[in-house]
């Protein structure tokens, strides 16, 4: 008889040694100190919605209070979800405050002026539209809002928004034209414009140029801005950077000669606060792989904490070819060059042409460190090689807790070789865990949970042959993936962008200026809404400015501009949940995809958590009979913390029960409570041991 019988509730059970768990040391990690985030929104004209975060310093037996300009509105204390619905129709500009309540003593936290006639489902923030220009080639050009960013530059705990403006002549590096001048502003919630920066004429203008990097990182409480900048930048305060006259542009637009610069901007001022060289150079820019200036600007930018403390900033040129990645630090008012990878140095050139339009970070190999998941291949903390999978260049890649019983990270990518596809794989290893061949460049992939009857979160791609779960099986035979750009159908499946929106743990989907969900049982595609009078940005790429925890409670905002480019609107979810997380903001792995959004190919956030709805089902099976004298239980998904029913005092994902701590041959109730982000969730099942 088998004296001790290791029962994992979930799959794999030998797979989930080989990954490594995120370890960040969250005692020293210098993060930002959000505030409350509240904001109040007009659902209908009947109805306010309420909604600010909870945040991982707060005990879990907290509760709210809300008051409507002094006036107290919710009975009981608010101890579950922080979203409130208030029955008032009123066109008059309306002050909300919240405040917490522990063990019974009131403490204010923040007030939020609702404006007066507010417009239905979103904030409408104001832009100072920059005024167009002709280029040398006799070309007008406008500007329209794009890209953008957030970090909080006045030290309120609140969000600023970093904005990037394109020209309408902006290209793509495949493409010849002059550009006109990228600016980038600065603005408050309310639509208070705090600065603007002119990068200058010998900056183009283009999805692969300008990847504007903020973040706090001194941590002084404000965020900086660092970027590429050329002669002619010109910061908030009028001073501009290098020689103002100089022009480097060809007949063709391009900039292939001249100094190029990176630039730590103050977020308070705009102003420059040092300036250097561009690490690498571009050297002989033919040598990058063309002869007309394209694959030697391409550029990517991250954010990661190198040390496992402090936030470094990561500067990137190239990925078809050689592949150079500098990582620095700011440090009491000093740029410092902490590494640079080159794929040129002896022994990295399987690094060599490995990269995608965009990047992923996080502690995937469990040191407390980031690495840097660059498309195909992953750079170390210290900027040596991790690993090359040799899969090559791609279009868009997503990084989370795809499968919660395996530890660690795991990347889903796609491939331009018109070979090998769609691969899923372990994130700190490159060990590929299923693929999907394909003969055509697979230029899009999602990944989020939409489907509660398969473990894990899903994924699919333009040419995954559908919905594929973390075994690779295909989930669904009737649905309809979007294959191509044009494909952008409402009720296809959407392979764009994710949002958390309407309460539950599903993800809902994200493409132009539309949210669907989709209905794993008649596998439909539901329109939830559409953000009338808004357009999204990038042509076909079809991307929010952002999207991500903004404001309010855990679910996911979208910034979009407005058809007449004037204004930016923040859209919040009016669907109640009954779900209290701490803010996802607080997690690096987030609050980096939030950073990185803007780097090229725009992809949507992704936790370093696994979110879904199998938090709400932690046992598979609700009965199991072990013939043996012990049981080996597995929570299966990483949390705050456990609380088992029986076994003494096991606060530990795994609990080992004998027939000491439950009496051989009789079935048994065992009840497990998981903490997960403040949120405590239940669920039991019955085991029987029969010796
Ligand atoms: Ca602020
Ligand atoms: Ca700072
Ligand atoms: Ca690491
Ligand atoms: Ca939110």
């Amino acid at each position: 008889m088998m004296r001790n019988i290791i029962f994992i509730l979930w799959l794999l059970c030998v797979c989930s040694e080989l990954g490594a768990q995120t370890a960040y040391d969250y005692t020293r990690l210098k993060r930002e100190k959000p505030g409350r985030g509240l904001v109040v929104i007009r659902k209908d004209p009947a109805v306010n919605v309420i909604t600010w975060r909870y945040l991982s310093a707060d005990p879990q037996d907290i509760a709210f209070n809300l008051y409507r300009d002094g006036k107290k509105i919710n009975k009981a204390p608010l101890a579950g979800a922080t979203f409130f619905e208030d029955k008032i129709s009123s066109d008059k500009a309306l002050t909300y405050t919240v405040k917490s309540v522990v063990k019974g003593k009131e403490e204010t936290l923040q007030s939020y002026t609702l404006p007066a006639n507010a417009p239905v489902g979103y904030i409408n923030i104001p832009l100072d539209v920059p005024q167009g220009g002709v280029s040398p080639s006799g070309e007008a050009y406008t500007y329209s809002p794009n890209d953008a960013s957030i970090g909080d530059v006045d030290g309120d705990g609140e969000y600023e928004i970093f904005l990037k403006w394109d020209p309408s002549n902006a290209h793509d590096n495949s493409h010849k034209g002059y550009t006109g001048n990228v600016f980038i502003d600065c603005i408050k919630l309310d639509g208070t414009r705090l600065w603007r920066i002119d990068l200058g004429r010998n900056i183009r203008a283009g999805a692969h140029y300008t990847q504007f990097m903020v973040y706090d990182l001194d941590n002084d409480g404000i965020a900086e801005m660092v970027v590429k900048t050329a002669d002619g930048t010109v910061d908030a305060k009028g001073k501009v950077i290098g020689d103002p006259k100089a022009d480097y542009r060809n007949e063709n637009g391009y900039i292939i000669e001249g100094p190029e610069f990176l630039t730590v901007f103050s977020g308070k001022t705009g102003e420059a606060l040092q300036t250097v060289n561009y690490i690498p150079p571009r050297g002989d820019w033919q040598a990058w792989g063309d002869n007309y200036g394209n694959r030697v600007d391409r550029f990517l930018g991250a954010i990661a904490y190198l040390d496992g403390v402090n936030p470094s900033v990561v500067m990137c040129r190239g990925y078809y070819t050689r592949t150079v990645l500098a990582a620095f630090d700011w440090k009491d008012g000093k740029l410092t060059q902490r590494w640079v990878f080159d794929s040129d140095t002896p022994g990295n050139e399987s690094y060599r042409g490995q990269g995608n339009h965009n990047l992923r970070v996080g502690d995937v190999d469990g040191d407390g460190k980031d690495e840097i998941i660059y498309g195909s291949c992953a750079i170390d903390d210290d900027g040596t090689g991790l690993y090359s999978t040799g899969l090559g260049h791609g279009d868009a890649i997503h990084m989370t807790i795809f499968d919660p019983s395996r530890k660690g990270l795991q990347v889903w990518d796609v491939h331009e070789n018109k070979k090998d596809g769609s691969t899923f794989r372990d994130a700190a290893t490159g060990e590929i865990l299923f693929q999907v061949k394909s003969k055509i460049d697979v230029g899009r992939a999602m990944a989020a949970d939409i489907d509660p009857t398969h473990r894990g979160v899903e994924m699919w791609s333009w040419d995954s042959g559908g919905i594929r779960n973390i075994k690779g099986e295909i989930t669904a035979d009737k649905v309809s993936v979007q294959a191509s750009p044009t494909d952008s159908l409402a009720e296809v499946l959407s392979v764009n962008m994710g949002v958390w929106w309407d309460g539950d743990l599903s993800r809902e989907l994200l493409d132009k200026n539309r949210v669907t969900k989709y209905d794993p049982e008649s596998q439909n595609i539901k329109l939830l809404f559409t953000a009338e009078g808004t357009v999204s940005n990038n042509g076909t790429k079809a991307t929010p400015a952002i999207q991500g925890d903004l404001l309010g409670d855990w679910r996911e905002e979208i910034l979009l501009r407005t058809e007449d480019n004037k204004n930016l609107r923040i859209y919040v979810s009016p669907y109640p949940t009954r779900y209290r997380f701490h803010s996802f903001i607080e997690d690096p792995v987030y609050r980096i995809s939030m950073a990185t959004q803007n780097v090229a190919y725009n992809q949507p956030t992704q936790p370093g958590f696994y979110f879904g709805t199998d938090l709400e089902h932690i046992f598979p099976e609700k009965e199991v009979v072990i013939n043996g004298t012990s049981v080996t239980l597995d929570a299966g998904i990483p949390a705050d913390a456990y609380r088992w029913s029986v076994g003494g005092t096991e606060r530990t994902r795994t609990l080992t029960l004998t027939t000491a701590d439950i009496p051989a041959g009789k079935k048994t109730r065992v009840e497990l409570t998981l903490t997960f982000r403040g949120y405590e969730f239940k669920d039991h099942m019955y085991i029987t041991l029969k010796p």
